[in-house]
C-alpha cells in the first residue's frame, strides 16, 4: 500500500488491504477478488470499459469467478500502472442529476502492457481458461479503412505487424499473434468481442482479423474461421474524460486516493450477438441482452445517439460551448439536432424490439442535460474522420437513396469541415486531434476559399468513400459549409426551415 499525503494527514491508496475500511455507503464487490481467476482477455483499458463491460462482468463475478479481466493496455502504460498499483480495484461515480454514488469494481484481475509484456501476453491467449476477447481500442485502433471497413494495408502499425507479427503494436496484430499462440497450443473456440461503435463491429473486426491472418498464413486463417467468433455488440454509456473534481470527489465519498477513478451515468446498455465460440459469462443475467440481430440497435445507437453527440459537438464547440451539457441546453442548437434526428436520421432507423424511437430521442436530450456529467464537445470532436461514416454518411446515403432531403447533416457536416480545419470562428487555433489531422492542415490553408476548402474534405476517399464522386452531394455539404464560414454557425442554424 502506498500513501499520498494531503496536508499533513497521509491518505490511503485504494487497495484490497482498504477495501473492507471504505465507508458503508461506498459499493463494493460482491465476491472475493482473491477467489476470482481470468476468463477474459480485454484490450484498452480505457475509462468506457471500466465503466461498461468491467461493470457488467463486475455482476457476473458475484455469481461465477470464472470470469475475472486480464486488463491490456495497449498505448501507453498508465491504466495499468495504476491499477496494477491499487489491485485492480477502481472507483466507478454513479453519477445523475439527483446524486453520486461510489462504487469500487475488482473485476480487472490482472494487468498487462502490450508494449513491455507483449510475449507473455500472447501467451496468455493460449490458457484454455480464457474463453473471450473483448476490446474497446476506439475506432482508429483497428487500422482499418473507415468508409469501407477493410484493413488499411499501408497503415504504419499493419506494415510493423505484417513484417514482425511475433512483436505485434496493432490490435489487429495482437489478436492474431494471440490466435495464432492458442492455435499452437492446440487450444479451443475463443470469442472476440469488439465493443467500439463502429458498424457491425463483430462481422467488420472479424473482416480485419481474416485479412491479417490470411496475409501472414493462410493456414492459421482458416483456423481463425473454424475457432473463433465475433458477435455484434451494440454499447452504450456515457463515459467522459475524469477529471481532477472527480478525483478530489472519489476521495471524499470513498476516504482513499484512487487516480484510476471512472465517472459515469447510470444508464448504460449492452446488446450481444449470441454467437459465441465456447464459454461465456452470463452477462444476461445481470443487465445485457443477448440477441439474434444486433444490427438494429447498433444503427439506432449509431446513427440517434452518437449522430447527435457528433453533432452538439462540433456545432457546439463552434458556438462557444465547451461541454454537451451546455451545448444541449442552447434552444437553438438543440432544436436543431431534435429535428435532424426526427425529421432526418430516424426514419432511416428500423426500431428494435420494444423500442419506441420517439422516446428514445427523448431520453437521449436528458442524458445529454445530466449537469453532473459534462462531457467535453472536444473530447467527442476527436477522431471526427473515424466517427463520421457510420455517425452520419450512412444515414446520409440512405436519404439520398430515398430522394429525401438532409439539410441539417449537410450543416453539421460543414460545421465539421469548419471544426477540422483548425481555425474557430473568433480565429483562435483548434488543437484537432486525428489520425488524419496532418491532412487536414494541409487543407486548411484553402481556409480563405471555403468552398475550395470543402472540396478538398470531400475528396477524402477514407473518410467519403462512394460519396467523394456525388456531384449533388458535395454541392450542397459545399454550401453548407460556405454558409458556416460566411454566417457563423448559430446564424446558420437560424436560417434552417423551422
Ligand atoms: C461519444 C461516445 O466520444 C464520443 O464520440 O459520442 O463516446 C458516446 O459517449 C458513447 O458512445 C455513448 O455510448
Amino acid at each position: 500500500m502506498t500513501a499520498a499525503f494531503i496536508g499533513v494527514l497521509p491518505i490511503s491508496s485504494l487497495s484490497l488491504a482498504t477495501l473492507a475500511g471504505l465507508p458503508p455507503g461506498v459499493l463494493r464487490p460482491g465476491y472475493d477478488p482473491a477467489q476470482v481467476r481470468a476468463g477474459i482477455i480485454h484490450l484498452g483499458l480505457g475509462a468506457f470499459h471500466r465503466a461498461h463491460q468491467a461493470v457488467y462482468t463486475n455482476a457476473v463475478l458475484a455469481r461465477d469467478p470464472r470470469w475475472g479481466i486480464c486488463g491490456v493496455s495497449l498505448k501507453t502504460p498508465r491504466a495499468t500502472s495504476e491499477l496494477a498499483h491499487q489491485d485492480g480495484l477502481y472507483t466507478v461515480l454513479w453519477k445523475s442529476p439527483e446524486a453520486t454514488r461510489a462504487e469500487v469494481i475488482a473485476s480487472v484481475r490482472e494487468t498487462l502492457f502490450a508494449g513491455d509484456e507483449r510475449a507473455r501476453l500472447v501467451q496468455r491467449f493460449a490458457d484454455p481458461r480464457i474463453a473471450v476477447v473483448s476490446s474497446t481500442v476506439t475506432e482508429k485502433g483497428y487500422c482499418h479503412d473507415p468508409a469501407t471497413g477493410t484493413l488499411n494495408f499501408a497503415h504504419p502499425d499493419i506494415v510493423h505487424d505484417l513484417a514482425t507479427p511475433d512483436m505485434p503494436v496493432s490490435a489487429v496484430g495482437l489478436l492474431v499473434a494471440g490466435l495464432a499462440a492458442r492455435r499452437a497450443a492446440g487450444g479451443g473456440g475463443l470469442t472476440i468481442i469488439c465493443c467500439d461503435n463502429l458498424p457491425r463491429n463483430g462481422r467488420t473486426l472479424q473482416g480485419l482479423v481474416a485479412a491479417f491472418a490470411e496475409a501472414r498464413d493462410p493456414h492459421l486463417a482458416r483456423w481463425i474461421a473454424e475457432h473463433a467468433a465475433f458477435p455484434d455488440t451494440m454499447v452504450d454509456r456515457i463515459v467522459p474524460a475524469a477529471t481532477d473534481d472527480d478525483r478530489a470527489l472519489a476521495r471524499t465519498l470513498t476516504g482513499v486516493d484512487d487516480p484510476a477513478v471512472v465517472a459515469a451515468e447510470p444508464f448504460g446498455q449492452w446488446v450481444i450477438e449470441r454467437r459465441f465460440a465456447g464459454a461465456h459469462p452470463a452477462w444476461d443475467e445481470v443487465g445485457a441482452q443477448y440477441a439474434t440481430d444486433v444490427g438494429v440497435y447498433e444503427t439506432m445507437k449509431l446513427r440517434l445517439l452518437n449522430g447527435s453527440h457528433s453533432a452538439f459537438a462540433y456545432l457546439g464547440f463552434l458556438m462557444g460551448y465547451a461541454t454537451v451539457w451546455q451545448a444541449s441546453g442552447d434552444p437553438l442548437l438543440a432544436g436543431f439536432v431534435e429535428r435532424m434526428m426526427g425529421d432526418e436520421i430516424a426514419p432511416t432507423v428500423a426500431p428494435p424490439p420494444g423500442i419506441d424511437l420517439a422516446d428514445y430521442r427523448r431520453s437521449l436530450l436528458a442524458r445529454y442535460r445530466n449537469p453532473a456529467l459534462p462531457h467535453r464537445t472536444q473530447q467527442i470532436a476527436m477522431d471526427g474522420s473515424q466517427k463520421i461514416p457510420q455517425r452520419w454518411l450512412n444515414t446520409i446515403r440512405d436519404r439520398i437513396a430515398a430522394r429525401a432531403p438532409w439539410p441539417r447533416l449537410a450543416v453539421a457536416l460543414g460545421a465539421w469541415i469548419r471544426y477540422a480545419s483548425g481555425v474557430d470562428e473568433h480565429g483562435a487555433l483548434i488543437d484537432v486531434v486525428d489520425p488524419l489531422a496532418a491532412t487536414f492542415r494541409t487543407l486548411a490553408t484553402r481556409r480563405d476559399d471555403p468552398a475550395a476548402l470543402a472540396d478538398g474534405f470531400l475528396d477524402l476517399a477514407a473518410v467519403f468513400g462512394d460519396l467523394s464522386s456525388n456531384a449533388a452531394f458535395r454541392a450542397d455539404v459545399r454550401n453548407a459549409t460556405v454558409a458556416i464560414f460566411r454566417d457563423g454557425a448559430k446564424a446558420t442554424l437560424a436560417t434552417q426551415p423551422a
